[in-house]
């Protein structure tokens, strides 16, 4: 799916072979995925069916993974129905990821631009709030970019700027954060921070670097 998105941000032509490519391809998934939809209905009604003759608990579980599997479904509808919608409109060059759209900036600016820019945007500097979040991002990075964690209110109090919440989730590698009140605002670091991957840094809000703005529909 990045790939097919990678390829639709490089070519904003409704009329391009490549976007009828997308739209049969999507289709092509829309008709298995109805084929999955309707396979999952009878399996309801298979255990439904069967559930007498099962012990409480063995129905209990098996329900609990046909709904994991019929939220993932969801999931996956939802993900075509964007992109449905993205092929017919040729949007701009936000990337889906887990119901969430996040654009990648790399123009140099400091924090408090970027934090700006991504409101004007419709957005804001990404709160990432996952494991599965972080690894995305980090997959799709190309330099050091900022995000909305800071902690310029208050030092060492880390909150987000979307929402002023606090964190649940972090990334910090262990030589950081490393500056105290003269680093507040938080971005992607590598090399420069003698890291061989990606990982949390605590910067000076005033330095200049690339930024990833986040927003929901
Ligand atoms: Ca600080
Ligand atoms: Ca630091």
């Amino acid at each position: 799916m990045k790939k097919i998105m990678s390829e639709d941000s490089s070519d904003t032509s409704c009329n391009s072979p490549l976007v009828w490519m997308m739209i049969k391809h999507l289709d092509r998934t829309d008709t298995k995925l109805n084929k999955v939809q309707s396979l999952s209905n009878q399996n309801h009604i298979a255990i439904n069916n069967i559930k007498g003759k099962l012990e409480k608990e063995e129905v209990t579980e098996i329900k609990s993974l046909l709904n994991g599997i019929q939220k993932k479904m969801r999931n996956m509808q939802f993900e075509i129905d964007y992109l449905k919608r993205r092929s017919s409109t040729c949007h701009d060059d936000w990337m889906l990821f887990s119901g969430h759209y996040y654009l990648f900036v790399y123009k140099k600016v400091t924090w408090n631009i970027a934090k700006i820019d991504c409101q004007q945007k419709g957005g804001y500097l990404a709160k990432v709030e996952s494991g599965a979040e972080n690894s995305w991002l980090i997959s799709v990075i190309k330099d050091e970019v900022w995000i909305g964690l800071n902690d310029i209110q208050t030092e060492g109090q880390w909150k987000w700027i979307s929402d002023d919440t606090g964190i649940s989730f972090s990334y910090w590698p262990s030589n950081q954060p490393s500056s105290k009140r003269r680093e507040n605002c938080v971005q992607y670091c590598k090399e420069r921070c003698g890291m061989n991957a990606y990982g949390w840094n605590d910067e000076s809000c005033g330095s200049r670097m690339g930024y990833v703005c986040e927003k929901q529909l």
